[in-house]
């Protein structure tokens, strides 16, 4: 009892005191993950802690034996770790959008992105059937480029995901959006399913200023994508530090069938970034368009395709006064494995997500030192390489 009250006190202080070095974003020092013991009652424990001075539950993960709470530690009684069931505590890891602003471009008719025909979006139909989850700043709905019907989404803590007039949109969940499926007409881009029929729901855990959320917001933003029936969840997100909540929540719905992709990391290093790196967690590194990996993208040994992420154009939201916008990042590259993943798979229904990858893995067009590599994971996913792929190797 002693240690697990040394635990949270320090847990305490720590969160207190921290402010993360470099480059990363400062944790907030009021939002910790309890860690419960196996077969603990987290619904009671979790009552029992909002019961407590200072201690405020953000979510109760009851499949997982963890629950997320916001702390004021100058209030809160460091004997609440001593409560049954309680095995420890951990800081609530941030997790950041991995690209930077945005250059307007001025619309001058339909542009196919040069990162659309590098993935062989255009050469494979979109057979229906899919939905992807975009997990993110939000969406414009009524963009002239962005499909209105078949989407859907709900609001994580960060404002309504469609936007209001009281939390306006960042652009990078739209930009994200458009390369996933901006519609194929006379105007603007096209996004990899440029058909109007693919199916999004869009979590928005990001509020207008695109800062940072924290792992267990993610990891409940992965479970809603989940129950709203997504076969994909689009991620173009992460930072350094694991979380357990969220790395548990990956393998789940890793093993019910979803496929989840995540950014590689744009800190141009070779640590790794989570979600990203996680097992049952595609990485995605960033090309420019002359498919050399970009100086930026992270490599290491969780990269296992690589995308297009350097100057892709895409959409904005209307409240920045342009409708499109060119943009960079391993979150650029992520949507176009995203998409890719969805065009192909409605091709297949029958694969499963395993099936699937093992297929882009193998039908990716290899770039850098031949084979695998850190730099490009298995290379540039390639849509048309992939159907082909599976049509001579079929999934049971
Ligand atoms: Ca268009
Ligand atoms: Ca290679």
């Amino acid at each position: 009892m002693t240690f697990r009250k040394n635990v949270l006190a320090s847990a305490l202080a720590v969160a207190v005191g921290s402010v993360v070095a470099g480059n990363a974003v400062a944790a907030n020092p009021q939002r910790l993950v309890v860690n419960l013991t196996g077969g603990a009652d987290a619904a009671a424990i979790a009552a029992q802690l909002e019961a407590a001075p200072g201690v405020e539950v953000v979510r109760v993960f009851d499949d997982f034996n963890a629950i997320s709470v916001r702390v004021d530690a100058d209030v809160a009684d460091p004997s609440l770790a001593s409560l049954a069931g309680i095995k420890s505590y951990e800081l609530d890891a941030p997790r950041k959008v991995l690209a930077d602003s945005y250059e307007d471009v001025t619309d001058g008719g339909e542009t196919i992105p040069w990162g659309i025909q590098a993935v062989q979006a255009g050469d494979v139909s979109y057979m229906g059937g899919k939905k992807v989850c975009i997990v993110d700043t939000g969406y414009d709905l009524g963009h002239p480029d962005l499909q209105t019907v078949g989407v859907d989404g709900e609001d994580e803590g960060a404002g309504a995901w469609n936007g209001s007039a009281d939390a306006p949109l960042h652009y990078h969940g739209t930009h994200v959006a458009g390369t996933i499926a901006a519609i194929d007409d006379d105007d603007g881009v096209v996004g990899v399913v440029g058909d109007g029929t693919l199916d999004l729901h869009i979590v928005r855990v990001f509020d207008e200023g695109g800062g940072f959320v924290y792992a267990s917001d993610l990891a409940g933003a992965m479970l809603d994508c989940a129950a709203a029936g997504s076969d994909i969840i689009s991620m173009s997100l992460g930072s350094v530090v694991e979380s357990r909540v969220e790395r548990q929540v990956t393998h789940k719905l890793d093993r019910q069938g979803v496929l989840l992709i995540a950014a590689a990391g744009n800190d141009g290093n070779a640590t790794f970034s989570y979600p990203a790196s996680y097992d049952s967690v595609v990485s995605v590194a960033a090309v420019d368009n002359d498919l050399v990996h970009a100086g930026f993208s992270q490599r290491n040994a969780a990269v296992q395709l690589a995308g297009p992420g350097v100057d892709t154009v895409s959409t904005v939201p209307r409240s920045e006064g342009f409708l499109y916008g060119i943009a960079s990042g391993t979150s650029m590259a992520t949507p176009h494995v995203a998409g890719v993943a969805a065009l192909v798979w409605s091709n297949v229904p029958s694969c499963s997500n395993h099936e699937l990858l093992e297929a882009l893995d193998a039908s990716a067009r290899d770039l850098g030192t031949a084979g695998w590599d850190y730099r490009y994971g298995y290379g540039l996913v390639q849509a048309r390489a992939a159907v082909d792929y599976l049509a001579a190797n079929p999934c049971n």
